[in-house]
């Protein structure tokens, strides 16, 4: 059973998540709003995986005994300066998110709950991706320079979303 401790830091964790989800849904109703589809469709991708994160501690949180509960959400940005702008402000975002992946491993270190820390190590791993993938579209979009970015949009529509399962229940 998950200690009441950890069951309320993974519930903000869901929120985060969730919230991480509306923020990149944001910026692809941004990119759209821009004609830029194939920037506009990674960051769908990415709001699906957002989802999938959540959804994963949302099921996790029943397996261990505890209850999920649905918060309320800041409203994210809606406008920025450029793709330049959008992915420097996920990159910082998912550094953030980083830092609270790690909180939720110490407060399962203090809590002795070795279970909560394999399944952890999946979103710690998961984190490295995540800023590895924002900051290489920054470095993609540096390369390629104003001109450059329909070749970037049209390189990001190949994105495609491949969802393992998240447990019990189902996104
Ligand atoms: Fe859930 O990894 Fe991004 O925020």
């Amino acid at each position: 059973m998950i200690s009441k401790k950890l069951e309320e830091a993974v519930n903000a964790q869901i929120q985060a998540e969730m919230y991480s989800a509306n923020l990149y849904l944001s910026m692809s109703a941004y990119f759209r709003s821009k004609g830029l589809d194939g920037f506009a469709h990674w960051m769908y991708i990415q709001y699906q995986e957002e989802m999938f994160h959540a959804m994963k501690f949302f099921n996790y949180l029943f397996s261990r005994g505890g209850r999920a509960e649905i918060r309320e959400m800041e409203k994210p940005a809606t406008d920025f300066d450029s793709p330049r702008d959008v992915y420097e402000k996920a990159l910082k975002h998912e550094q953030l998110v980083t830092s609270l992946i790690n909180n939720l491993h110490e407060i399962a270190i203090e809590e002795n709950d070795y279970a909560f820390q394999a399944f952890n190590q999946w979103y710690i791993d998961e984190q490295v991706e995540e800023e590895e993938s924002a900051q290489g579209i920054i470095d993609k979009l540096d390369l390629a320079g104003e001109g450059g970015i329909y070749w970037v949009d049209k390189e990001l529509a190949a994105r495609t979303f491949t969802p393992t399962n998240p447990g019990e229940g189902e996104v």
